[in-house]
């Protein structure tokens, strides 16, 4: 039995308000499905075994370019980011992973962190390394990029900073490194987008030459910022190149944040998918730009859509799919765990939703051109509220019906506030 940072009792308190309603809504739920020949039970077995990552800096409250407003009790160090993560999945029961970010996370002896994390009844999702900011006393600066920097010292350092997140998953158990680097111009003509992407592949490739062989290297795109011109991994045009250069072992992260808004994202992973270089999300939502808001807080219907792509390869038995689910986001005006507890469940409500997309009759207004009925059948599931599915999966597996309600109830903020000083920052952007 995992150490709980909340009270059993208290959840089970709070459970014991709301089971009665729950059981009502199930069932009727239950019934409505039941006539469009869908076990509900089924969906909810499925839902239940659907988990998505929360990435460490997740829980620390972020900030922008002009300010971040700390909050109370947030976490001082990655042990109590940890703590925090296993308060989210203790709730949730949707979020047993966490993703680290090396150096911000980086402790003397890496095995400190397995065991803490063991005790919790968590583990380790994908690696992330950090070549867009410099770490205090690093010999050379990424100000002018890091993998592609014209200055061989420059890409070696950022090389071998990789391969050290490599060493230290290897020790607690990871399997997959996640690059995203900041490099590109802010000007036409400061650097050639030839040249510099070829010296990214070439650090890539001494990069991919040390992944161990049961790992996954994922690469993310993004189209600006820090760079405003250009960024050297643009798009995901370019995204599947690098994959495809590395060979099979590299995989393309969707982040949704990174596009241009009203780009079709889904239609981008449905791509990824049939060419088998589909690695898995950064989930967040976006209104603008790489905004990093909460995942299905701005536009629902298009994380659905998503999900939609990605029950569709699960249906047509796609070989080799198995994309990592990962939440990048920050949290600036919210209680980060607040903000996750939504996250995840919104992520699974948008899964939840596409298993109940009538895929046959789909399939037969499609291939009548049947453009209305086929619209509409989507949105018969995407306007079906599954929130009785999402709470039955989170109380049969120990989980909360209520999360956020539960986390209120616990104190547990409060309680942390006492011991975890808050730390005012000069800076801004996502600590
Ligand atoms: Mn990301």
């Amino acid at each position: 039995m995992p150490e709980q940072r909340i009270r059993a009792d208290i959840i089970a308190a709070d459970n014991e308000k709301r089971v009665s309603a729950l059981k009502v809504g199930y069932e009727a739920l239950g019934a409505k499905l039941s006539g469009e020949g869908i076990d509900i039970d089924t969906i909810t077995e499925n839902v239940a075994e659907f988990f998505v990552a929360i990435p460490s800096w997740g829980v620390g409250t972020g900030g922008t370019r002009f300010a971040r407003f700390p909050g109370i009790g947030e976490p001082r160090n990655i042990f109590d980011k940890l703590d925090d993560c296993a308060v989210i999945h203790q709730l949730t029961q949707a979020t047993p992973r966490v993703s680290l970010h090396i150096p911000w996370d980086k402790v003397d002896d890496p095995r400190q962190l397995k065991a803490h994390a063991d005790a919790l009844g968590l583990s380790f999702d994908a690696m992330n390394s950090n070549t867009f900011s410099d770490a205090p006393g690093q010999e050379h600066s990424y100000k002018y990029g890091s993998l592609s920097h014209t200055n061989s010292g420059t890409r070696q350092q950022a090389i071998e900073h990789n391969i050290e997140c490599i060493e230290i998953g290897k020790i607690i158990g990871s399997k997959a490194l996640t690059v995203w680097i900041g490099d590109g111009s802010n000007f036409p003509g400061q650097t050639n987008f030839m040249r510099s992407f070829e010296r990214y592949l070439d650090s890539m490739k001494a990069i991919y030459k040390r992944l161990p062989s049961d790992w996954r290297i994922f690469t993310e795109h993004k189209m600006y910022e820090p760079a405003f011109y250009s960024t050297v991994v643009q798009d995901w045009g370019t995204n599947y190149l690098i994959a495809t250069e590395l060979g099979n072992k590299a995989y393309c992260l969707v982040d949704l944040g990174h596009h241009a808004p009203n780009v079709n994202i889904e239609m981008i992973v449905a791509r990824l998918v049939q060419f088998r270089k589909l690695g898995g999300f950064h989930f967040n939502d976006s209104k603008y730009g790489d905004d990093d808001l909460d995942s299905g807080s701005i536009d629902p219907y298009r994380l659905f859509l998503v999900f939609n792509e990605l029950v569709d390869a699960e249906y047509r038995k796609t070989r080799d799919f198995h994309p990592a689910h990962m939440i990048d986001q920050s949290h600036n005006v919210t209680d980060p765990i607040e903000s996750l507890i939504c996250s995840a469940n919104e992520i699974r409500r948008a899964y939840a939703q596409a298993l109940i997309v009538d895929r046959k009759a789909l399939e037969d207004y499609q291939e009548a051109n049947d453009a209305l009925m086929a619209s509409e059948t989507l949105k018969n599931a995407f306007r079906t509220d599954v929130e009785p599915i999402l709470a039955m999966a989170r109380l049969k597996s120990g989980g909360a019906i209520a999360p956020v309600a539960a986390f209120r109830a616990s104190g547990y903020r409060e309680s942390v506030g006492k011991e975890r000083p808050i730390v005012a920052s000069g800076g801004g952007g996502i600590v």
